[in-house]
């Protein structure tokens, strides 16, 4: 995502935190964030360059056509080093800060720069295009004209339909998006958001699962019809829409419960 859809996700995740992680969140924020951890939801990308392991943590590469997601053969950077992908980092960043009430090992790691990562890469798991194909790298290798301007795939996943759909219809305010987003979570979605919330397992977290979906997205909405040098326009916006907010709000509520198993 770009800065608007990590916002988003941080925003409806910090507002679902309970008592205990949001004191946790509060304490690990650098103060100058005033405690708005969407203010530094976009840190990991900033970083990129300063920390030249991180960029390969940003995404998951599946195999073209298949449309499936597995940890063993998918979870790997592009020297095969096993673990540097998306879904490693969730677990690596999650394991981190399990530590943080216990003194005798979190003085071994930057707890805020985990959680900053974790939250980045909680968001990221849920664009689809992040768990794409490796031979086209999640559509950056797609040229395609979004209405009349020229772009990739990936970038219309990213930034293309939130900034489309904030100017048509929240006055280009992120503000008001967040809140209908929020109203739906607490409305249409409330009897699925429980199931969004749970790992079916005794996990912290469950990024397997989040990739699995996304990949199943990235086929059945993201790639779907597109092919080089398509023109995007209202028939993809209006039908992909839906499925980018449904993202932001799985990616903004398992945020939060993630948190919230951590600390506790
Ligand atoms: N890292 C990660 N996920 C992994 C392995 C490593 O996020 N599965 C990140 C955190 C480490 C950094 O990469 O601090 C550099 O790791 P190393 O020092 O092992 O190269
Ligand atoms: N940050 C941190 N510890 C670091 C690096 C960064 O807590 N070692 C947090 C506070 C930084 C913020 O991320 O100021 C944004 O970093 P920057 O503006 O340098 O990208
Ligand atoms: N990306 C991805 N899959 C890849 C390569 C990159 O999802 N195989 C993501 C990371 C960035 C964006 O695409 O969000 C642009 O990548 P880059 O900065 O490497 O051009
Ligand atoms: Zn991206
Ligand atoms: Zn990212």
């Amino acid at each position: 995502w770009g800065i608007d859809g990590h916002f988003i996700i941080c925003r409806i995740a910090q507002a679902r935190l309970s008592n205990a992680s949001a004191d946790a969140v509060k304490q690990l924020l650098p103060d100058y964030a005033e405690n708005d951890l969407g203010s530094l939801c976009s840190w990991a990308d900033r970083v990129k360059f300063r920390y030249h392991w991180s960029p390969a943590l940003h995404f998951i590469d599946t195999p073209e056509k298949l449309c499936t997601y597995q940890y063993s053969r998918d979870c790997k950077d592009a020297n095969g080093e096993k673990d540097r992908c998306l879904a490693g980092a969730i677990n690596n960043y999650t394991n981190q800060l399990l530590t943080y009430s216990s003194e005798s090992t979190k003085a071994k790691y930057n707890l805020t720069e985990a959680l900053l990562f974790l939250s980045h890469f909680i968001g990221d798991i849920h664009q689809p295009l992040h768990v794409g194909f490796t031979e086209d790298k999640g559509g950056n290798t797609i040229d395609v004209h979004w209405y009349t301007r020229k772009t990739v795939l990936h970038h219309v996943w990213d930034v293309s339909i939130i900034d489309t759909s904030e100017e048509r219809y929240y006055n280009s305010n992120v503000e008001n998006l967040i809140d209908t987003i929020q109203q739906n979570i607490t409305g249409v979605w409330a009897d699925q958001v429980k199931k969004w919330e749970n790992c079916n397992s005794t996990e912290t977290t469950c990024p397997n699962i989040y990739a699995s979906e996304g990949i199943k997205a990235a086929c059945e909405w993201a790639y779907k019809g597109v092919t080089e040098d398509s023109v995007l326009k209202d028939a993809y916006f209006i039908s992909r829409l839906p499925i980018v907010n449904l993202r932001l709000a799985q990616g903004g509520v398992r945020l939060a419960a993630t948190l919230n198993r951590i600390f506790g």
